[in-house]
């Protein structure tokens, strides 16, 4: 049912501009003007008395520049204030209408135009995309009926259960106020010291410590709306929803090794993969889904839903897929739009509602409060990224910036003078939900959200082992960096509610025994392996999880309903070629990578023609942390035979060490592999297309690059 006033869901050309936002698109060429329209005869000398005299006051056009360029910077975001975007289209492919009035949800085959600004939190605007945090996913929906923004995080919970503790939590991340030390970390003493007094951040704090923090790229992470939220169909009736975002290429992580690594090599690494996918015409695709329960369901849960420290275990109620999201258009100005773009989770169409969660009633506050002091003002909402597709009719005026124009003398409402004024629309206009309140003033906060460790352990139950390693590895690392021991301690104690197993092991890396009752490895652990095996049989008891006690979509791993089936599509892969290197060979492996839509660079000891290729890339610009898979070609580099040049050997040896896939072709292919074999301890090396190394076949490689890494070399039961 569409409303006269507003328009049908368009389905715009998927990468297609806004018609309303081209006019303010300026496409460079012609005169060089100043901002007043005036054209401009020398841009390159300021107006003086005389060639050596000094800058005249009456240069307006030097004034202009400068006083424009002194006020460039504006407030960067309080949090995720490092973020990177993409325009696209979310595609409705099941109907929810009967659970909802809202058009986006309702209407199957609509495209609506979206804005997605995939960012972490605690990191600074100019901070590497790969530190361990959270990621935000906020995605703004360009409906007919307004802006929805659904403004999640690739982790479903949250820290803090209550808004109000909000500032706090990110004091406490932030680079500590005495020294601004360290940028974009979680690994220093206030962070910690808070956590550990918080203890209903430790389910979120699992998340955090999971691989699921260190994404390889924005497509391979999931997202979640976190909060549940009301859906309100056209007979009133409510249920409940929580969303989630789940990529086609499936859930992949960096190692930490190479994520650190990759903060130095290629701080815009993320950032970086998106622009050259939607550059090269790619598109990065996430299938929607919702989880759709009732209130009396949820009665008989031993959790609340309301509760942001919570899931719904998906093993309790199945997420079912109804839409799609495609990004497949860059920004034309990173600070207009990326930099401007303003969320609120506010921002509900009909059809939708608020549920009574304490953080999303927070944020509903927060946001547009923020968005005054970060956008300068009340007419943020009339910049192009942040406009509605229908222009806004209301009688809200003046304020600072304002662009549009209102005509005539009435301003406010009801009135007699205008007849074409805007008035309400009870029917069609947005209706909170009339849910029944009561209660006493109190500062409280409810028994249902009391808690924190059931669904901590079942997130840790549901990892394979080597995730719980990769955990137990993060817990190590970031405890270590806090210098004061009471800290350390207290966050131990903490974990050791999750599994005593997991406290013994963090705690021995910091030279502290054991947990009470437990054996560890005197003096820690470097083995990861036996660090596996012992942590893998380290099962606890879950409650406040509706009885679930393991959940395969909580592990990246585990196979489960929804995860994406492995493929090599999207992955970027180093083809370590030398002077003379093989033509044949060189086709061949490109034939075999592009077939399967997988990427590739060729690596040589100088740019350009190498007689059997072009390099695009040197071993000192390339690095073989921000790729996929390694792939040894012949020729020479340096007058050496490729098999003996230290940076071809680090390469393959990095890769290997980082468990990625790694190929060659040839006699000098494989013999630049026999030339690493002994520098992958303490994993050995063998030429086994089981442990993802492949020769001579290149097919058999590009296959190899959908299993992500190769546990295996580590442990037969990773
Ligand atoms: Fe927030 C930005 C996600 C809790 C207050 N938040 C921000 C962004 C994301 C999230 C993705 C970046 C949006 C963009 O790209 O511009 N925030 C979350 C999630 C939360 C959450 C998933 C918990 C479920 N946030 C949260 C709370 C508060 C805020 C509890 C305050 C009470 N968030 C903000 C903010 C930001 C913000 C300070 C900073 C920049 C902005 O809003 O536009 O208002």
């Amino acid at each position: 049912m569409t409303d006269p006033k507003t328009p049908a869901l368009t389905d715009p050309q998927p990468n297609a501009k806004r018609q309303d936002l081209q006019a303010d698109t300026v496409n460079p060429g012609g005169t060089l003007t100043d901002n007043m329209g005036h054209a401009i005869s020398d841009d390159q000398n300021s107006l003086k008395a005389g060639a050596l005299g000094p800058t005249l006051l009456e240069d307006h056009f030097l004034r202009e520049k400068l006083h424009h360029f002194d006020h460039e910077r504006i407030p960067e975001r309080v949090v995720h204030a490092r973020g990177s975007g993409a325009h696209g289209y979310f595609e409705l492919t099941r109907s929810l209408a009967e659970y909802t009035t809202a058009q986006v949800l309702t209407e199957v085959g609509a495209q609506t135009p979206t804005f997605v600004r995939f960012s972490t939190v605690a990191g600074f605007r100019g901070s590497p995309d790969t530190p361990r945090d959270i990621r935000g996913f906020a995605v703004k929906f360009y409906t007919p009926q307004g802006i929805w923004d659904l403004v999640g995080n690739n982790a479903p919970v949250f820290f803090i259960q209550d808004a109000i503790k909000f500032p706090d939590l990110v004091h406490s991340v932030k680079p500590e106020p005495h020294n601004e030390i360290p940028q974009a970390s979680a690994a220093h003493d206030t962070f910690w010291d808070f956590i550990s007094l918080t203890p209903e951040s430790l389910h979120t704090i699992m998340w955090a410590m999971s691989d699921r923090a260190i994404p390889r790229s924005f497509d391979t992470m999931e997202g979640f709306g976190v909060h549940t939220f009301r859906l309100i169909n056209a007979e009133g009736k409510v249920t409940l929803v929580k969303y989630h975002w789940k990529p086609v290429l499936g859930l992949h992580s960096l190692v930490w090794d190479e994520a650190q690594k990759i903060a130095g090599k290629d701080p815009d690494y993320n950032r970086r993969l998106m622009w050259d996918t939607i550059d090269a015409g790619g598109t990065l695709e996430w299938q929607f889904g919702v989880q759709l329960f009732t209130e009396e369901q949820a009665a008989g849960w031993d959790f609340d839903f309301r509760d942001p420290t919570k899931i719904v275990p998906e093993a309790l109620v199945p997420v079912e897929i109804v839409g799609r999201l495609v990004l497949n258009r860059n920004p034309d100005n990173f600070f207009s739009e990326t930099e401007q773009v303003a969320f609120m989770p506010s921002n509900i169409v009909p059809g939708m509602d608020f549920t009574e969660d304490p953080l999303l009633q927070g944020r509903n506050f927060s946001y547009l409060d923020t968005q005054f002091s970060r956008l300068g003002g009340p007419n943020w909402q009339e910049l192009p990224i942040n406009r509605p597709l229908t222009p806004p009719q209301n009688n809200q005026r003046d304020g600072h910036m304002r662009r549009t124009i209102n005509p005539g003398r009435v301003s406010y409402y009801p009135n007699s003078l205008d007849t074409g004024s805007p008035t309400p629309d009870p029917q069609e206009g947005f209706r909170s939900h009339p849910v029944m309140m009561s209660g006493v003033k109190v500062r409280e906060r409810p028994e249902s959200f009391s808690d924190h460790v059931g669904q901590a352990r079942l997130f840790w139950n549901s990892l394979t082992p080597i995730e719980r390693e990769h955990l137990c590895r993060a817990f190590q690392f970031e405890l270590a960096n806090v210098e004061t021991r009471h800290v350390r301690l207290a966050m131990l104690d903490q974990i050791e509610r999750v599994h005593p197993v997991l406290a013994s092991q963090v705690a021995i890396a910091l030279g502290e025994p054991p947990r009470a009752g437990q054996t560890a490895k005197p003096g820690g652990t470097q083995d990861s392996a036996e660090e596996m095996a012992l942590l893998a049989t380290a099962n606890a008891d879950v409650t406040a999880a509706g009885g679930v006690q393991h959940d395969p979509a909580l592990s990246q791993r585990a196979p489960s309903e929804h995860k994406a089936e492995p493929t090599p599509r999207g992955r970027l892969v180093a083809l370590l070629a030398g002077d003379g290197v093989d033509a044949a060979a060189v086709e061949a492996v490109q034939a075999a990578l592009k077939s399967q839509e997988a990427k590739f660079h060729v690596v040589g000891p100088h740019l350009g023609d190498l007689g059997g290729a072009q390099a695009t890339k040197t071993f000192s610009t390339a690095s073989p942390v921000v790729y996929d898979g390694v792939y040894a070609l012949g020729g020479t580099a340096g007058g050496l035979p490729l098999a003996e040049h230290p940076d071809a050997q680090m390469f393959v040896a990095e890769a290997y060490r980082h468990y990625k896939p790694v190929g060659a072709h040839g006699q000098d292919g494989g013999a630049l592999l026999d030339a690493v074999a002994g520098r992958t301890a303490p994993l050995t090396f063998a030429k086994d297309e089981a442990l993802g190394v492949v020769t001579g076949n290149p097919d058999a490689f590009t296959q190899a690059l959908a299993r992500h890494r190769y546990w295996n070399r580590l442990s037969p039961q990773a």
